[in-house]
């Protein structure tokens, strides 16, 4: 462990703010405990307000200097910071592994995430087209750029402690922007490993280094600091809908804008004529994986009468071989929670679930004893439930799986959009008819819809978000990148007169 720690950079003590350089921060300790085994990882002291006055001031200063980059130039730097990922790979998702609990394969995976997104960014570099377009009036010519931002900020979840701060960054960084990182407290340490790594690629260009700053403090300063500025030009945050929706109301009121990926409630649609082999692989990816804290997790399944026993008893085999441990080890496919107020969330939830009517199949308790000393361990858990129960309207943050009998498709598509969150969503069915219902505008209503593939891993590729309570914000691919910089509409007169559009006359 030590050695990961130190080949990134991390000290037993940290600094919790970078602007060029770390800052000699004095609030108040955090301490990275892993929720493996409950080991102290690392400190970091927190960033107060004046630490954020530093950053921003630094940032803002970066802007000025990183604009005037070509973005071919600002993208050949992502290129090699690219290049350093590669080689920090192994230790960065093992760190990612020890801080959040992920297992190593979905750690590495993460990282591998914040290489494909850089060599996205690369490609993008050259490609941050405006249209033309013919103007009405003779002699004129039309068109509009895209020109970068600002600062702007970025608050990252400690579910995907690094790629989704490099979805924001590497999109960011060709697009012209400065950008204040604030990661989660419960996931300090990887923000500093990537911002160690970042720092070294902008220091042997020659370029400001605080296009990349850090601040990792409480969200009641820091967070409020970040999101009331108005130098902040766009706040990018991922987390809860209760976060969202006072980013939304701190942000809208000053007319700043906002990407945000908030909550998810997202379900599987489960056909008569569902290829079994493949849905079961695809749901327990879905529910199990990540330790269901992914913001995709599948957190309902609903399936046709006709095969839902079969499935059912399918899931609940399946479950039941599920090696949860050290998800350092090759052979466990789930790891801890993040920490016990994730486990008390899970406790409560099962509570409820129970009052409200329904059944559990199979799961549902907390792990205690050797190799399990942390407290953070729940086992995955299977719920026969009714589609009214009021709790299946909220996201808990954990593997628990609602499983839902339907009698048709429209009932199924019915059932799968009432619920407030709009993230991620699939089909299983080889039927052209039901997939193409599902996909269209009658059919899911969420951001991302797929067919015999589940709801979570979505690639960089397409734009990533969702809608309703997830809060309509898009990152990553597809043309995501407009929301990180202002577009200009230009029209040049090259000719002696001056008609006006409208054909409005105006002589004197
Ligand atoms: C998140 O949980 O906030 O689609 C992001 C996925 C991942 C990203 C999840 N690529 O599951």
């Amino acid at each position: 462990m030590q050695e990961i720690l130190t080949n990134l950079g991390i000290k037993k003590q940290n600094s919790g703010a970078f602007c060029g350089e770390w800052l000699e921060t004095k609030g108040k300790e955090i301490e990275s405990i892993s929720p493996i085994n409950g080991e102290l990882l690392a400190k970091v002291s927190q960033a107060e307000k004046q630490d954020f006055e530093t950053v921003i001031t630094e940032a803002e200063k970066a802007f000025k200097i990183w604009r005037m980059i070509p973005a071919p130039k600002r993208g050949e730097i992502v290129r090699q910071i690219g290049l350093e990922l590669r080689k920090h790979k192994d230790d960065l998702g093992k760190l990612v592994t020890l801080e959040m609990g992920k297992i190593l394969s979905e750690g590495l995976g993460e990282v591998q995430e914040m290489i494909d997104i850089a060599d996205f960014a690369v490609g993008l570099s050259r490609q941050l087209y405006g249209k033309t377009m013919h103007s009405e009036r003779p002699i004129h010519r039309m068109y509009e750029q895209w020109h970068p931002l600002g600062t702007i900020g970025i608050i990252s979840s400690f579910n995907f402690p690094v790629a989704v701060w490099a979805w924001n960054a590497f999109i960011a960084a060709v697009c012209g922007d400065a950008m204040i990182w604030k990661p989660s407290s419960k996931t300090p340490l990887t923000g500093i490993a990537v911002t160690n790594i970042v720092q070294k690629v902008m220091e042997k260009n020659g370029m400001p280094k605080a296009v990349f700053s850090l601040v990792i403090g409480r969200g009641s300063t820091i967070g409020e600091s970040l999101i009331n500025d108005r130098r902040v030009s766009l706040v990018s945050a991922t987390g809860s809908c209760r976060m969202g929706y006072r980013i939304g109301e701190v942000v809208g009121k000053r007319l700043g804008s906002c990407i945000l990926e908030l909550g998810g409630n997202n379900a599987i649609i489960a056909m008569e004529d569902t290829n079994m082999e493949l849905a079961l692989k695809a749901i327990l990816f879905g529910a199990v994986g990540t330790a269901g804290q992914r913001c995709t997790s599948t957190r309902r399944v609903l399936i046709h009468e006709k095969i839902y026993d079969n499935l059912v008893s399918k899931l609940k085999s399946a479950y039941s071989t599920i090696n949860i441990g050290n998800p350092l080890d090759s052979d466990v496919l789930m790891g801890p929670l993040i920490d016990k107020s994730a486990v008390a969330l899970y406790e409560d939830a099962l509570q409820k679930i129970q009052k409200q009517g329904g059944k559990i199949i199979c799961g549902s308790e907390t792990l205690s004893g050797k190799n399990y000393e942390s407290g953070c361990y729940v086992q995955p858990t299977l719920i026969e439930a009714k589609a009214e129960l009021p709790i299946i309207q909220d996201e808990t943050f954990a593997p628990i799986l609602y499983l839902i009998k339907i009698q048709n498709i429209d009932e199924a598509i019915e059932i799968h959009n009432d619920v407030p969150q709009g993230l991620s969503s699939a089909i299983f069915t080889n039927n052209l008819i039901y997939a193409e219902k599902f996909l269209s505008h009658f059919g899911s209503d969420c951001g991302i819809a797929n067919v015999n593939i589940g709801t979570s891993g979505a690639e960089i590729g397409g734009a990533f978000g969702g809608e309703k309570e997830t809060g309509g914000g898009r990152e990553a691919g597809s043309d995501a990148w407009k929301a990180y910089m202002r577009r200009q509409t230009n029209t040049i007169n090259w000719g002696k007169e001056m008609p006006l559009a409208q054909g409005v006359e105006f002589d004197v």
